[in-house]
């Protein structure tokens, strides 16, 4: 069992740069622009986590990572995002492409809300001057359509199902985690959207459609949402991003996306040295580059950089994987004392796990008969043994110990 994949979705109203932030994450060529509904299928696709590589603190000189990359002692971890068409109020009742898209997002752990802080398009994803629309408005019909999909999901056979978990006398957050399994939902999503419904302590079958309603946003509560600020290069933004802080009760990353495409394409052209995340960037060679690019970079380096500490971009997938899903990045290594597997790459695995992850669990997501076999772990950084119960701490580095294991 290699370690659990986690899966978030990139979400929002029409036009506002989810693709864009997709296409900045992943440097996958998707189709981008300033119209409603240009994104008709979902993409799915491979953007990193950023952290600082264990090999830094254990004196190193590199390592060799066999997925995702290291550079500067910064560790891109990969991870899975997915990309929909965009929504727009009333999607639930097919207004614009619908929220059948919004299927796609059912395996995702926990999603990224792309807002246009700018308010430069209208509800329905229109251009409009910047400063025209509400986002935190915005925030609130997406809430609106994610609770009217999940109702739907959630209503269909109902009554079907109330009366026989009233029969069969099965635990009710048993049947409703494993009615909703295909949402992602688990027993304490269910619980927490029990409690959040008030519902606790009602049968199913007496269960009104209000009730379903609350149970909906009481799932979607349950999944975690950060909210991604974006068009911050735009100044109309700086306004709306404070209100968001105040007004919203989710994580806020303020972010331009357009601004951590460019960079990552100019870094890539050989432009410019610029790590994903950064604070600046370098122009490399500026004889390469018009007038029209410097002003481009420049404008950048002033009004999202300088102003905003970084594009967001890494920040937002940051976010969403270490603190709303809080995973943490281990190493498992063959050798403890090198560091390295058995063809003596340094290293070479990071996995992002869920916090409180033991050594055991590791073991069986290294190798099934790893895991049957397990005798003790090693933390290569302190050499001292763990037991199969160690709960794994950022940035360990593990070796297993095991009976029989698999050469
Ligand atoms: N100023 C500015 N414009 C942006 C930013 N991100 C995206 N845009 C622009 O917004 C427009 C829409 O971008 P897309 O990425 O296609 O938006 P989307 O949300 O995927 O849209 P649909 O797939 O059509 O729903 C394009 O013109 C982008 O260049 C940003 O950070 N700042
Ligand atoms: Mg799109």
């Amino acid at each position: 069992m290699p370690p659990p994949e986690r899966l978030v979705g990139v979400v929002g109203k029409t036009n506002v740069g989810k693709s864009t932030f997709f296409a900045a994450a992943t440097m996958a060529s998707v189709e981008i622009g300033n119209r409603p509904f240009v994104t008709l299928e979902p993409n799915v696709g491979v953007g990193y986590v950023r952290v600082r590589c264990a090999h830094v603190e254990l004196g190193l000189p590199r390592c060799n990572p066999a997925k995702g990359y290291c550079v500067d002692g910064w560790r891109f971890v990969p991870v899975k995002l997915v990309d929909v068409p965009g929504l727009i109020p009333g999607a639930h009742e097919g207004r614009g492409l619908g929220n059948q898209f919004l299927d796609k997002i059912r395996q995702a752990d926990a999603i990224l809300l792309i807002v246009d802080a700018a308010g430069a398009t209208d509800a329905d994803g229109n251009p409009v001057p910047p400063g025209t629309y509400d986002p935190v408005e915005e925030v609130h019909f997406l809430e609106r359509e994610l609770d009217e999909w999940i109702y739907s999901i959630i209503k269909r056979d109902w009554e079907k199902f109330a009366r026989k978990v009233a029969t069969t006398g099965e635990n009710v957050v048993d049947a409703l985690a494993r009615r909703l399994s295909g949402l992602s939902v688990r027993r304490e999503h269910v619980e927490k959207a029990l409690e959040y419904a008030g519902l606790v302590d009602k049968k199913l079958t007496s269960w009104s459609q209000e009730d379903l309603k609350m149970f909906a946003t009481g799932i979607r509560r349950a999944k975690p949402i950060v909210v991604v600020a974006n068009k911050v290069d735009i100044p109309e933004a700086e306004d709306n991003v404070k209100r968001m802080r105040r007004e919203l009760k989710y994580p806020i990353v303020p972010a331009s996306a357009l601004a951590e495409l460019v960079l990552r394409r100019a870094a890539r052209a050989g432009y410019i040295r610029y790590i994903p995340g950064d604070s600046d960037f370098e122009i490399l060679d500026d004889s390469r580059l018009s007038l029209q690019q410097k002003r481009g970079l420049e404008y950048i380096r002033e009004n999202v950089l300088k102003k905003w500490g970084s594009t967001g971009v890494q920040q937002a997938i940051n976010k969403v994987f270490l603190e709303a899903l809080n995973m943490v990045v281990v190493y498992p290594v063959e050798d403890a004392n090198k560091y390295t597997d058995g063809r003596g790459r340094v290293l070479p695995d990071a996995y992002l796990v869920p916090r409180g992850t033991t050594a055991r669990d590791l073991a069986y997501m290294v190798h099934t008969d790893l895991g049957k076999t397990f005798l003790y772990a090693i933390n290569a950084k302190t050499k001292m043994r763990v037991g199969e119960d160690y709960v794994l701490q950022d940035g360990d580095v593990i070796k297993i110990v095991a009976a029989a294991a698999k050469k």
